[in-house]
């Protein structure tokens, strides 16, 4: 009489978790290739973390605030509906994340710069510190050296948000302090790259060599920048954003 082996559930367990491991690697590599390849015009959102760039989103591509919002891990994209006349547009909505910014944003932008119409750089204007004002002054310049870097830059909507809490300061004043912390960093920089080798300096001396026509007796403009940068002021939970949709109904059509 023959006998029957046992089953060898082991190896039927590791067959299975390598058929597994296998599937998620090729739909991430997938996905990273259609996160990275925009195949037509697209705007961008950014800025920090909480700011409320995917409540933006959301509201936008779908016409409503979403029920539950969790800090992003990865980018989200969509189709905005501009209207019969001026047609459809691609959005990506970016983690605020430093390290997700990185992985995802950066190289999004220097291999897409062509397709990118517009970004809206969310900032949540009730939490408009001196340390906010540092950040966000930073991650612009951070920006300014990818999208400066083309002729005519990339216009941005700096989009001010969270009007509705009584914290919240205005537009105005959150551009007066961006341009003198701009300027603060850049002027920094400049001095560090005096005392450090040239070659160690060599990219902070392109973002400042790229900023220095922004400069008018001393002081940083945004309006002196290749790209338009324009502010907005509004408040994503009200659905209080036509600011940034005349913006982007005005830049799709130009
Ligand atoms: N009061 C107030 N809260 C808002 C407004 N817009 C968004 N929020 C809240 O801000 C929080 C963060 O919103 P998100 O849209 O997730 O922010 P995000 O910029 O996408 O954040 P990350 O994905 O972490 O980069 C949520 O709790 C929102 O409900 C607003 O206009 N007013
Ligand atoms: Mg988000």
């Amino acid at each position: 009489m023959f006998e029957v082996a046992p089953p060898d559930y082991q190896k039927f367990i590791v067959s299975l978790l390598l058929a597994l491991a296998v599937l998620v690697v090729t739909s991430v590599l997938f996905n990273r290739k259609r996160i990275f390849h925009a195949s037509k015009p697209v705007f961008v959102i950014s800025g920090p973390k909480s700011s409320g760039k995917t409540n933006l989103f959301e509201l936008l591509t779908k016409g409503d605030l979403p029920v539950l919002t969790v800090s992003s891990v990865e980018p989200n994209s969509a189709t905005l509906n501009l209207g019969a006349q001026i047609g459809s547009y691609d959005v990506y909505d970016f983690p605020g994340n430093e390290k997700l910014k990185s992985l995802y944003l950066y190289p999004f932008l220097k291999k897409n710069l062509s397709s990118v119409k517009g970004i809206i750089y969310m900032i949540d204007a009730s939490q408009f510190s001196s340390e906010y004002c540092t950040e966000v002054a930073q991650d612009l310049i951070r920006l300014y050296e990818i999208t400066e870097s083309v002729p005519n830059g990339i216009d941005f909507q700096l989009f001010c948000n969270k009007c509705d809490l009584f914290t919240s300061k205005k537009w105005t004043t959150i551009k007066s302090l961006l341009e003198s912390e701009i300027a603060q960093i850049c002027k920094r920089q400049i001095l560090n790259l005096s005392q450090i080798s040239a070659k160690d300096g060599q990219s902070d001396e392109a973002i400042v060599q790229q900023l220095a026509s922004s400069f008018k007796d001393g002081k940083f403009q945004f309006e002196l920048l290749e790209g338009n940068t324009e502010f907005g002021q509004g408040n994503v939970h009200k659905k209080k954003i036509e600011m940034v949709t005349n913006w982007l109904h005005e830049k799709a059509i130009n």
